[in-house]
């Protein structure tokens, strides 16, 4: 255990490099998928003899290359399909096709040949992100955009050559090719229409889709509502499903119901009494993403949002980090709906070139509605379990502020660690400010090293053997005007000695009363990924790492308590993890 004089001085020097992170602030690299479209295929030199400490050992990651958003997940005659955005020639975004693995556990994936690449006019640029519908007699069809050579975004239909084929390795074009296409009639701008959902079917048998839109003039965000009997002859609606004003082109929307009673997965054409739906956009301009959880009414072919659920940029989010162009599915199996999302890097261009590999995919994750009716939930998939291996537990334990407390025989580069605090002493949380609107700017200013009364406490993970990096993620409690109010942060700023990498501090409230409930705090480490879940998964922060010393066995994992008052660990466990088999 640390001293609390040596973990001050620690802490202190913390602030320094939060300052310089904070400097480098959100987006100052360059880490997103720009749509630069390539005339000529774009091919960088891969480096084998690069060291791979960053590479993950049970998320989604293909053996090379670039990859971006989930596409078209589904569950096919007991078969996991999941498709992603992928370009076959280099670690950077461009000539971008669906790649394709399948799972019968959604933890080990095989590869198969890349599922839809350019052939077609109307993809012959690039075909980028979709969905995947079941149509009745059990028949998956896939929408998807495609770039035009006009590089106009139109929209196109994909579906299995061979159905018994429970891999669905090959599928064919339709010949109606674009099936939804800007026109000087319908004003549709052509380089702001894209990304279909998944299809659902409303109470007079006709299919509906939406398309991620934004208008022509202003910064509308618009969610484009398109009908259809037969799946390949598509009309445009009149209004769009929903938009909402300053928010800029919505990529990827994603529209589905959820049970306001159970908290199971429904399928996506399910609406009716008990029946709430969430509509999730990502948004391009911020590069994060929002949803709200509201009405929808299947005979106006309107979707409002609940009073309360803010339907601007400053919404819910399914994670407060690294998290984008994500996209569920209803597993007929298990009813459950699970979520895909894409987290990039947080290095340099030329640090993907050398390392040859660009982008992961996060933990698939079970999602529901919470009990208050207001947000979602969200949870690692059961099946991840299965890779526990050796468990250490910590008893339970009093954590007196200023301690930072090691976790020993877990392999911390590679772990699931959930950790469950209770926290008495209420009375001595410091005041919350209500000009504090923004928990990611709060959790930059308060980072792991200032020292508060009832927190920063949590878990110290990707840590070096002496504390030189690591990554902080905390909690802190405030006193609030008629309830108690808990930040939940994740503090890189720490988290490497190589100073070229995005290191910014995520933050968010976590909706949960101290008074009255534990506060929990599960993250998995793989590597170069913390994703943590607060508070049974009511708020997640997803965060890229890129530690100097903190690799391997050179990792160490801490629970720490920097704050006055002491908060006790009634339960800590930290299990090792197996590799799974990712292609
Ligand atoms: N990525 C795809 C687009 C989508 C964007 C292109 C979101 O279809 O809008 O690779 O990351």
């Amino acid at each position: 255990m640390a001293k609390p004089s040596s973990l001050l001085h620690l802490l202190a020097s913390v602030v320094t490099v939060l300052a310089i992170s904070v400097l480098l602030g959100h987006g100052v690299l360059h880490v997103g998928a720009s749509h630069r479209v390539y005339r000529n295929l774009r091919k960088t030199v891969e480096s084998t003899s690069v060291k791979q400490p960053y590479r993950t050992s049970y998320h989604f990651q293909p053996p090379k290359n670039w990859i971006n958003d989930p596409n078209g997940p589904m569950l096919y005659k007991g078969i996991y399909h999941l498709f992603y955005q992928y370009n076959p020639k280099a670690a950077v975004w461009g000539n971008i096709i669906w790649a394709h693995s399948t799972s019968t556990d959604l933890v080990n994936w095989t590869p198969h040949v890349p599922a839809i690449f350019p052939s077609q006019e109307s993809d012959i640029n690039g075909c980028w992100s979709g969905s995947a519908t079941i149509l009745p007699g059990y028949k998956p069809a896939i929408l998807y955009t495609g770039i035009n050579p006009q590089n106009q975004q139109v929209q196109n239909l994909a579906v299995p050559k061979n159905l018994s084929d429970p891999y669905l390795i090959e599928w064919v074009k339709s010949p109606h090719n674009p099936l939804m296409a800007p026109t000087a009639m319908n004003q549709i701008n052509a380089s702001s229409f894209r990304d279909p959902t998944t299809a659902w079917v409303g109470p007079d048998g006709r299919w509906r889709v939406i398309i991620g839109n934004k208008r022509d003039r202003g910064r509308k965000g618009r969610a484009i509502l398109y009908r259809s009997k037969d799946f390949v002859r598509w009309t445009k609606a009149q209004h769009p499903l929903h938009s909402a004003k300053n928010t800029g082109m919505w990529e990827c929307p994603d529209f589905f119901p959820v049970s306001a009673q159970v908290p199971l997965g429904l399928d996506t054409s399910i609406n009716g009494p008990n029946v709430k739906h969430v509509l999730k956009v990502s948004l391009d301009d911020k590069k994060h993403e929002y949803y709200t959880v509201g009405t929808y009414n299947s005979t106006t072919d309107r979707y409002v949002p609940d009073k309360g659920s803010v339907d601007s940029d400053s919404g819910l989010r399914y994670d407060y980090g690294k998290f984008y162009a994500s996209k569920t599915f209803f597993d007929s199996k298990t009813n459950r709906r699970i979520l895909w999302g894409w987290i990039n890097e947080s290095s340099s261009e030329d640090d993907d070139i050398k390392k040859g590999w660009s982008g992961i995919q996060a933990i698939p994750r079970t999602i529901w509605l919470d009990k208050s009716g207001k947000q979602l939930v969200q949870w690692p998939i059961l099946e991840i379990e299965k890779l526990h291996n050796s468990q250490v537990v910590l008893p339970n334990k009093l954590i007196k502020g200023g301690t930072v407390l090691e976790v020993s025989g877990v392999t911390a580069a590679q772990a699931d660690v959930e950790v469950l605090f209770e926290v008495k002493g209420l009375e001595k949380a410091e005041v919350f400010d209500p000009t504090w609107t923004n928990p990611q700017m709060l959790c930059s200013q308060k980072g792991a090293s200032v020292k508060g009364s009832l927190g920063p406490f949590g878990l110290l993970v990707m840590a070096s053997k002496g504390l030189e990096e690591y990554t902080a993620v905390f909690f802190r409690i405030f006193k609030g005007q008629n309830k108690y109010v808990v930040l939940m942060c994740s503090d890189q700023s720490r988290s490497s000695l190589n100073n070229s990498n995005d290191k910014t501090t995520y933050g968010a409230l976590l909706d949960v009363d101290p008074l009255h409930e534990k506060l929990s705090l599960r993250t998995l480490i793989d590597h170069s990924i913390v994703e943590s879940f607060g508070g049974g998964g009511k708020s997640c922060i997803t965060a890229r790492v890129y530690p100097v010393l903190a690799v391997e066995d050179g990792t160490h994992l801490h629970v720490f308590n920097n704050g006055t008052q002491s908060v006790e660990v009634l339960t800590l466990s930290a299990w090792s993890m197996k590799k799974a088999k990712i292609n």
